[in-house]
């Protein structure tokens, strides 16, 4: 089994606050790649090699390259900053394991769909509970050179309103796995802005006075 957890970046001691994203998606989409290619430290995953025991249970069909699977999470880091860290969640895609994924969506800021546009059926199921969570998320594309879709073909197959963000993707780039955390990041931040909006407008107590700046109350923590 190719397992490993490395310290080659050591958790900062002032690193208090972990922020946890999932990266979900059908088997072969990608999930492992993009945990891979963006982690600061060598990720712990639990790949395995597929032998022809799986070949019932595992399906190859459109993704006869896979010689590995995993069997449970993809796991890996970024740290934001002195004191912000990023946890990486990969799930993995095949139906027997859909169970462990509600348990990965609580405490999640939120969640990258990963979609082989060859297969977008393969991701119906996690864009479904994603949404019966309530949890935030946007849809990466990630390219193995199937044929080209529109955005709105994308949109459409995948049932996608109009306010989740659809970015195009290759897992194995890092700068490329980086520019889609940075677009779910910032989606997330949109959505908690029209939150606070809409709780002011139902609220107009809740408006925040304004104050000059020296009168801001010094941050507690
Ligand atoms: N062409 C191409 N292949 C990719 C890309 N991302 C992953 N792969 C390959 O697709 C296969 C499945 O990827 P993997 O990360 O294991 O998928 P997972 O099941 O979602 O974890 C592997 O052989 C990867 O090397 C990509 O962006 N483009
Ligand atoms: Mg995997």
């Amino acid at each position: 089994m190719d397992s490993a957890t490395s310290d080659r970046a050591a958790l900062r001691a002032t690193a208090d606050n972990g922020l946890k994203i999932a990266i979900v998606g059908g088997f072969g989409v990608g999930k492992t790649t993009m945990v891979r290619s963006v982690s600061e430290i060598r990720p712990l995953n639990t790949e395995e090699t597929m032998t022809s025991a799986g070949e019932a249970v595992d399906h190859l069909d459109g993704v006869h390259s896979k010689t590995a699977t995993t069997v449970a999470f993809d796991f890996g880091r970024i740290t934001l900053d002195e004191r912000s860290v990023l946890y990486l969640f990969g799930a993995p895609g095949q139906e027997r394991f859909w169970f462990l994924w509600d348990r990965l969506f609580s405490g999640t800021l939120g969640a990258v769909v990963l979609v082989d546009t060859r297969r977008l059926a393969d991701s119906w199921y996690a864009i479904d509970r994603l949404e019966h969570h309530g949890a935030p998320f946007i849809v990466a594309c990630n390219d193995f050179g199937g044929p080209l879709h529109t955005e709105q073909q994308i949109r459409e197959a995948l049932a996608l309103s109009d306010d989740v963000p659809l970015v195009e993707c290759d897992a194995r780039d890092r700068s490329s796995s980086k520019y889609v955390l940075i677009t779910l990041v910032e989606h997330l931040h949109a959505l908690s802005r029209r939150r606070l909006a809409a709780e002011s407008s139902a609220d107009p107590s809740a408006i925040p006075p304004a104050t000059a700046p020296e009168m801001t109350p010094e941050p507690t923590s």
